[in-house]
């Protein structure tokens, strides 16, 4: 039966389906599921070294990369080409079809990965206003020069911290891939952002922004620039979307206070998670930005996605299978009662 004051209690203890506006795709919400036993893999987490100065890292000041190169002492943050990229800048151009089939094409591309501090053990959650401020310096700085090569149409800054993630380094850095073509993710929710704004003369994410502070059932933690919400349609436990409050569509737009503001608005929701599960929680993050093609996407709303794998606990994590791979993605623990656990931790270090 359909809610028409659009509250969600009717379906709080219903399996039902979210959709979600951004991928036009659904979820699956099973909230009757939480209390199912668990008897699968329980994960052990490194415990983070605690060390200021890895002599044995590759990102760390002063020290040799695995390519070869040494890193300068740097003191603040520091990006480099990425010694393995996944993309080349003068990947000849090459197309094949084969009937309507089979269609490749070569794809052109800057890898490069930035270290947030010459600090081995410092995370977001750890650092200070003034080197959260570096950090965001950094990454409008990179959008802005990649954005000036003719090529670039797309910049994806992302973040993945924890070996859970894959990541192949603690010390903290993101790694920055720019290239010819936008990518699946972003490429869908260009269309999403655009088809929206020709039915509505309005913005997507400052329309569902209102939502969620008008109603206020999935809002973690805000600033003046910035809101973190677990997104009604989430996928991952604890996934978050963070959202500008002012319509813009790349970090080069950002104000001076709302750089600080960002770094502000990292450092919190980051330090939830880590006191989520007392680690220092793993994640995939990144901004959304429009393309770098040279037009305005005036439609376009700058954001960025946590992805945590953590179910649970700190050992016991969520896997994307069986239905998932096959059906659609599928949660159990809603996404209001993710958001309320994440409202109501501490935005220190405990
Ligand atoms: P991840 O931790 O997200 O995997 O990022 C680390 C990147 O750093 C990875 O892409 C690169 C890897 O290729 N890297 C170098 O370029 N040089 C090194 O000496 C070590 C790692
Ligand atoms: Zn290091």
């Amino acid at each position: 039966m359909s809610d028409p004051g659009g509250g969600l209690s009717s379906l709080h203890g219903t399996p039902h389906r979210r959709f979600n506006p951004l991928l036009r795709e659904w979820v699956l919400v099973s909230p009757h599921r939480t209390q199912r036993p668990w008897l699968g893999k329980v994960e052990t987490l490194a415990a983070p070294s605690g060390l200021r100065y890895d002599p044995d890292c590759y990102l760390c000041p002063g020290n040799e990369r695995a390519g070869g190169d040494r890193n300068p002492k740097y003191i603040s943050t520091f990006v480099f080409d990425n010694d393995y990229p996944a993309l080349l800048p003068d990947a000849p151009v090459t197309k094949i079809t084969q009937g309507n089939l089979i269609i490749a094409e070569s794809e052109a591309g800057n890898c490069r990965v930035g270290c947030f501090s010459p600090r081995h053990d410092l995370t977001i959650s750890q650092m200070s206003p003034a080197e959260l401020r570096a950090v965001v310096d950094m990454w409008k700085d990179q959008f802005v020069a990649l954005e000036e090569l003719k090529w670039v149409r797309h910049v994806q800054i992302f973040e993945n911290r924890g070996a859970l993630m894959g990541a192949s380094n603690p010390h903290p850095h993101c790694q920055i891939w720019a290239n010819a073509t936008v990518p699946n993710f972003p490429a869908r929710e260009l269309n999403s952002f655009q088809d929206y704004t020709d039915q509505t003369n309005s913005c997507l994410l400052c329309d569902y922004l209102q939502l969620e502070l008008q109603r206020n059932e999935r809002v973690v933690c805000q600033n003046d620039a910035f809101v973190v919400v677990v997104p009604f349609w989430a996928v991952w436990p604890f996934e978050t979307l963070v959202l500008s409050k002012r319509h813009i569509a790349a970090i080069s737009d950002l104000s001076d206070s709302e750089r600080d503001l960002l770094g502000d608005i990292l450092r919190r929701i980051t330090t939830r998670y880590d006191n989520l599960f007392q680690t220092s929680f793993p994640y995939s993050m990144g901004f959304h930005q429009r393309p770098t093609d040279g037009n305005a996407h005036a439609e376009w709303h700058f954001h960025a996605h946590y992805f945590p794998p953590l179910l649970r606990s700190a050992t016991v994590q969520k896997f994307m299978v069986g239905y998932e791979m096959l059906g659609s993605p599928q949660r159990d623990i809603t996404p209001e009662t993710a958001a309320q656990r994440l409202a109501e931790l501490a935005e220190t270090v405990s």
